[in-house]
């Protein structure tokens, strides 16, 4: 029924546009898109998939089958258009088995590879897909890309190989690994910012947030997508996360576990809630963990899963914060008026997702449950769903703005919580960052060239 509202409103108002804007009752464009438009169809396509909405995947595919046009002149991001546009595609391909997402995913992977132009094949944060120039975000450190942004491209790419048949796909984030591991580390950390000319890093900031997070994630997935075959994938992650467990997780006076953020060796006691999708990823990796080392990747999980439901449950809406802190006498709560709103985002619902199906501790069910009752207390509106400016306020002022990760992901992760562990099951299916499903390339299938490449 959350599905239904957000979708109903989204196609009665903002039909064909990227995002709505549920007060006002119109279409919401973001730059991140530049004018590729349908930003909320694509993303939302699995998720009606998986809900068994038919009439609306229906319209939704006709609509990408006339409407999705990539014959734009755009300056887009890399990364949003990547984990959006070409995630939503290759997902829906997959679920469905309809050859117009293929064909359009490939034709979109093709438009962004100018990106990777660069003396070091580290890819530009921002593309024009018509000229194909690429440049970076003008706040960056020295000019640099950002570790998440060129960091999340792996799993999706590697898909679109197998599925053209074009090697150069898997060979292009390959090589974005190659020179990862050829430069030097500071204390085994990896910095937010790389320069894609000099191939240096520029300042030494270091975040399992924003600018860092799915940048660890990608390394699991690749791992796990691979049939456990990429074993290059496997060691930077577990590799990394013994570094964040030395220098970045800090337990707080009060016995929470949080993961700060690191500026040249110093300790920011500051966790985004972008950085709660972490308690998932522990969990999932706790598998492959070193022989002695599972449960307690399990129980990593489980501290970050405890502190991110805190930082829920001291606010007046019972809805997360975007940063929170733990100094100056607060644990878990944010500070700073420009922390304290809430964007729909889906990071600690995935982590009580994964905290559920590998330990089915009913507590994960209720958090979840929770958070259902917030969202529509609080962000439920007639035109849809809307972010929140302050979620410890009495009074909802609200942003204006449904997010197309709300039903790409938020909603998807809430109902795979309520769902059965067989609906797309861990073995076979490996989410990306934006939650759209990828299958698992089995080393038996013949996939094991672009498994190793
Ligand atoms: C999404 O686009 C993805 O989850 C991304 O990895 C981080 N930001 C948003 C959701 O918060």
């Amino acid at each position: 029924q959350m599905m239904k509202h957000a979708w109903d409103n989204y196609k009665r108002y903002a039909w064909g546009l990227n995002e709505l804007k549920p007060i006002s009752k119109q279409g919401h464009s973001s730059n991140l898109f530049g004018n590729i438009q349908g930003a909320t169809i694509v993303d939302a396509l699995d998720t009606l998939y998986i809900m068994e909405m038919k009439e609306e995947f229906k319209e939704a595919k006709e609509w990408v089958e006339k409407n999705l046009d990539f014959n734009v002149n755009a300056e887009i991001s890399v990364f949003e258009v990547n984990i959006r546009f070409v995630g939503g595609l290759l997902s829906a391909y997959y679920l469905s088995g309809e050859e117009v997402f293929r064909k359009k995913a490939v034709e979109l992977g093709e438009k962004l590879l100018p990106a990777f132009n660069t003396p070091t094949g580290i890819p530009w944060a921002l593309l024009n897909i018509k000229s194909g120039i690429g440049r970076n975000w003008p706040w960056a450190s020295g000019g640099s890309s950002i570790l998440a942004e060129f960091g999340t491209l792996h799993l999706e790419f590697v898909h679109l190989s197998h599925l053209s048949g074009n090697p150069v796909f898997a060979e292009k984030v390959m090589n974005i690994r190659k020179v990862l591991n050829r430069l030097d580390k500071p204390e085994g950390l990896y910095p937010n910012y790389l320069n894609p000319s000099s191939g240096q890093w520029g300042q030494h900031h270091v975040s399992i947030g924003g600018l860092g997070d799915s940048f660890y994630e990608y390394l699991l997935k690749a791992w796990l997508m691979s049939d456990k075959t990429d074993e290059d994938g496997k060691k930077m992650y577990y590799d990394a996360v013994q570094a964040i467990e030395t220098h970045l997780i800090r337990k707080s006076s009060g016995g929470l576990m949080y993961i700060a953020e690191w500026k040249g060796g110093l300790l920011e006691h500051k966790m985004g809630h972008l950085t709660c999708f972490a308690g998932g990823m522990f969990a999932l990796g706790a598998d492959g963990a070193p022989s002695d080392k599972t449960g307690h990747h399990i129980e990593l999980g489980a501290e970050i899963a405890r502190t991110c439901h805190e930082s829920y449950d001291r606010t007046r809406m019972k809805l997360g914060p975007e940063a929170f802190r733990f100094d100056g006498g607060v644990e878990a709560i944010a500070t700073r008026q420009n922390e304290k709103y809430y964007i729909l985002r889906p990071e600690v619902i995935e982590t009580y997702m994964y905290m559920w199906r590998l330990t089915h501790d009913p507590k994960y069910r209720q958090w979840g449950w929770e958070a259902v009752e917030a969202l529509e207390k609080h962000c439920r509106v007639d035109g849809g769903y809307s972010g929140i400016r302050d979620v410890y306020n009495n009074h909802e002022s609200h942003d204006d703005v449904q997010q197309s990760f709300f039903l790409s992901e938020t909603l998807k992760y809430l109902y795979l919580l309520f769902s059965e562990d067989d609906l797309l099951p861990f073995e076979h299916w490996v989410f990306n960052t934006e939650a759209h499903p990828f299958p698992v390339l089995r080393k038996d299938d013949g996939n094991k060239e672009e498994n190793q490449k």
